[in-house]
């Protein structure tokens, strides 16, 4: 099992499932005959075009209004089947949605596998619960008087997601929307409209309604036209620290616009404190996972090793090792460890930043040039002279408009000499003094981030110190510090890292709705005012 509780020998073995996507053709939606067979060698270039009938023209919001009321009128629990019915539909369907979220996120087979099990677990836990306690809660008041607590929908909610969990994140707030009553207006990422699309085809099949969840695919003035609108009554934004700014000032900005929430999930300058009497391999073994699973593309993704200055020099020897085993290559292939960044863009940032660095590189790793190239080797070199850097090969850059950004970590003097996230699989390291633990933890909380941090240690008092101070969303002591479990570890931060709540926690689901308070006076005229039904006064 990894990290996120995914057992990757379930029914299928890793190479059935890669064969299955190697051979599955990606669904085009409405093509005849799902079209060719993708080549994973080639790139987004081979992937079908979208099938522009999906998209849907005119007025999306009018129409998501017009279907809300219905859909809020309709009791929770039949809201919350639809939920149901839609984790259900992700599990029959799931090598289909793995084999798209490797195609076009570029994710590893593990990772796809793990993003169709959180996007599951995500509908069966906002199911339940939705059931559990988006219901009236009569709460304790005076005598004589009756207090309900209802929680209803606040109208059509705009979701906004991340490409790097574009089927976990993306119906992870969509569901929890509509399961609050909501209709949505839901918008990928530009970059993972695909795999969005058929996820909410696969809820219109879940039961619901057409106009109640609307895709609207598009790019950064897609989401700021809908964000705009006076008609949205929330948005539910995972991204960057600076697109969460931007969102909310819109909502801000119109002075005759009713004000309404907000839900933003950012970024993260994530460290991890290590001292001296952690266990060496159990630390390497979770920065490696930390930092370079996934490509580092995750937001609790480990940014900042943060070594205690004895320990260092040992810790960092067993890490090149452990990096030399990482196998960066074709994310299609099933033994890949790492895959390629999710675009150019990304890419060019990362590497510029990457170069910027050369001179305090502590150790990198080479992507393997990918089956089919010149040597095509599917073996890591061990053997390799670890501390050798690499001259970077420019040939190696593009593979097959595969983009890879080198596994590298990154000495630096001192750890406020980190201030951005770098989205990608760049582990920054610095070091600090025994007896410095609780200024170590001040000055990472000076950052002003707060999602993740994670702490190494045998000492108790450490840990409790750690946990006293560390201003973030998620703490993790002695394991890695991704694939935050859903219903287990609700997921969030603080600062510039994100409003809360936690998504996949209990509070999550609350701030999705309108929260109304009935208040009656049972007793008033001694009791005449007892509300009667219609019937009772013979109307
Ligand atoms: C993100 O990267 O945007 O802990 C969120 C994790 C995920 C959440 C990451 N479940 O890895």
């Amino acid at each position: 099992k990894n990290s996120e509780g995914v057992d990757l020998q379930d029914k299928d073995t890793l190479a059935g499932v890669a064969s299955a996507i190697a051979t599955s053709p990606l669904p085009l939606a409405g093509g005849a005959g799902g079209g060719k067979t993708p080549d994973p060698g080639a790139g987004s270039n081979a992937l079908p075009t979208p099938n522009p009938s999906r998209k849907r023209e005119g007025d999306l919001i009018g129409a998501a209004q017009s279907a809300y009321p219905a859909w809020t009128a309709r009791p929770v629990h039949e809201r919350a089947d639809c939920l149901d019915r839609l984790s259900d539909l992700l599990e029959t369907h799931r090598t289909e949605l793995m084999a798209i979220c490797v195609h076009e996120a570029r994710k590893t087979i593990p990772d796809a596998l793990a993003e169709v099990r959180e996007a599951v677990d995500f509908c069966r836990y906002y199911a339940d619960q939705a059931r559990a306690h988006l219901v009236p809660i009569e709460l304790p008041g005076p005598t004589g008087e009756r207090n309900v607590l209802r929680h209803e929908g606040r109208g059509v909610w705009a979701t906004i997601a991340p490409w790097n969990f574009p089927l976990a994140i993306f119906l992870g707030q969509t569901v929890a929307a509509l399961v609050a009553g909501n209709a949505v207006i839901a918008k990928p990422a530009p970059q993972t409209p695909r795999i969005a699309a058929r996820a909410v085809e696969l809820a219109h099949e879940a039961g619901v309604p057409r106009d109640v969840l609307i895709l609207a695919e598009g790019g950064p003035d897609v989401g700021a036209a809908i964000v705009a609108d006076p008609r949205i009554a929330g948005v539910a934004f995972t991204g960057s620290t600076p697109t969460a700014r931007k969102i909310a000032r819109s909502l801000l900005d119109d002075e005759s616009r009713p004000l309404v929430p907000l839900i933003a999930e950012t970024g993260g300058v994530n460290a991890m404190i290590v001292d001296s009497t952690a266990l060496p391999e159990q630390v390497v073994q979770d920065v490696v996972t930390s930092s370079f699973r996934s490509a580092g593309q995750r937001c609790s993704a480990l940014r900042l090793l943060l070594l205690q200055e004895d320990v260092a020099e040992g810790m960092l020897e067993m890490l090149a090792g452990a990096m030399d085993t990482l196998i960066v290559g074709d994310p299609a292939d099933p033994a890949t460890d790492v895959g390629p960044v999710i675009d150019q863009a990304a890419y060019d940032k990362l590497m510029a930043h990457r170069e910027k660095m050369r001179n305090s590189w502590i150790h990198t790793v080479s992507p393997l040039p990918l089956a089919g190239g010149a040597g095509g080797g599917k073996s890591p070199q061990p053997g390799a002279d670890s501390n050798a850097l690499p001259t970077p090969n420019p040939s190696r850059k593009r593979e097959g408009n595969m983009f890879f950004v080198p596994p590298t970590a990154i000495r630096l003097r001192s750890m406020d000499d980190l201030s951005t996230e770098w989205f990608g699989p760049l582990l920054h390291v610095a070091t600090w003094k025994a007896g410095e633990l609780e200024e170590t933890i001040a000055r990472v909380n000076a950052k002003g981030f707060g999602l993740t941090m994670g702490l190494h240690s045998r000492i108790a008092r450490s840990a409790e110190t750690v946990e006293a101070l560390a201003r973030v969303g998620n703490l993790y002591v002695n394991r890695s510090m991704i694939g935050a479990i859903v219903g287990s570890q609700p997921f969030g931060g603080e600062g510039f890292s994100g409003t809360g709540p936690k998504a996949g926690g209990p509070h999550y689901l609350p701030r999705f709705c309108a929260e109304r308070v009935t208040s009656t006076d049972t007793t008033s005229s001694g009791g005449n005012a007892t509300l009667l039904s219609l019937d009772d006064i013979g109307f």
